[in-house]
């Protein structure tokens, strides 16, 4: 049977405003997949979402949902959060709105293991305001701020947030949407932030001065760049520049942040102390 999406979008909306063959479409495919799969609720799922091309994402998806402000929906997805423990919240941020403007937000919520489920669209490039260098576009890339090229070292997006100390790293693309739900499903699962760097193509703003300006010669030069972890992993040391791993690359269990701030609810209400040794 064919799989009932009208279910889980809000079809009066469409068609998007993302552009022909814009992978933000097969993580928004991905995710409500996901969703039904684990057989959620929607009334029990927020969605948020920043400013950007994938900032649109919460318009589409018929769930609870808030459309915030550039950079910023990160913040509050833990607000949310921390006032509703029981609820499902995924936050969906770019490139430039979580690991630019966003950043600290981001780092923030890792440290502090909060249970929000955080897809960043990494499409290496500004989108929606017409081809600005990000923090993870590649050296060399032509941007419409960096015109001779881009001289920045980008970020390695999954490394930065195992050092922030999240508590679930994976990657994937859009190249494999099966595997892709699968893998959200695994972190939609985990008790924690749970953080998912996707790989997706801009092939307008990203390919079209970079000479991959069709869906598809985007999607190709993703796929060039990324392998499962375990093949990774077996590469020498100089064939890994400009590769990267793909898979949860990162899961620990630690004390999800609204348990801990209950405990100050109780502490606060009833007198009961905080055990701190227990806060792992
Ligand atoms: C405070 C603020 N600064 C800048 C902007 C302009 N702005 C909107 S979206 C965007 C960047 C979008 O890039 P990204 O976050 O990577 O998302 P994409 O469009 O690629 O999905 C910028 C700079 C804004 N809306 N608000």
């Amino acid at each position: 049977m064919a799989f009932d999406y009208d279910k889980y979008l809000r079809t009066d909306k469409m068609p998007t405003l993302w552009c022909w063959g814009c992978g933000d479409g097969v993580v928004l495919k991905s995710v409500v997949r996901a969703i039904d799969e684990l057989g959620w609720d929607m009334n029990d799922v927020c969605v948020v979402s920043g400013i950007g091309c994938s900032g649109r994402f919460s318009s589409y998806i018929n769930c609870n949902t808030v459309h915030t402000t550039h950079g910023r929906a990160t913040a509050y997805a833990t607000g949310i959060k921390l006032a509703n423990p029981d609820k499902k919240v995924i936050v969906i941020t770019g490139d430039g709105d979580g690991l630019a403007i966003g950043t600290s937000y981001t780092l923030h919520a890792a440290r502090r293991n909060i249970g929000i489920k955080h897809i960043l669209i990494n499409n290496f490039i500004y989108g929606l305001t017409n081809s600005q260098t990000s923090p993870t576009t590649p050296r060399g890339f032509w941007t419409a701020t960096a015109e001779y090229g881009n001289i920045d070292p980008s970020f390695d997006t999954c490394k930065l947030l195992m050092g922030a100390g999240a508590s679930f790293v994976a990657r994937q693309s859009v190249l494999e949407p099966t595997k892709l739900t699968r893998l959200l499903k695994d972190g939609f699962e985990h008790d924690g932030y749970a953080f998912f760097d996707v790989f997706s193509n801009c092939h307008i703003n990203l390919g079209r001065k970079n000479k991959m300006g069709e869906a598809v010669k985007n999607l190709e030069w993703i796929g060039s760049r990324i392998l499962d972890k375990t093949k990774f992993e077996a590469l020498d040391e100089g064939d890994k520049e400009d590769k990267f791993p793909l898979g949860v690359l990162h899961k620990d269990e630690r004390t999800e942040y609204t348990k801990a701030y209950a405990k100050v609810i109780a502490k606060m209400r009833d007198g009961v102390d905080i055990n701190f040794k227990e806060l792992a």
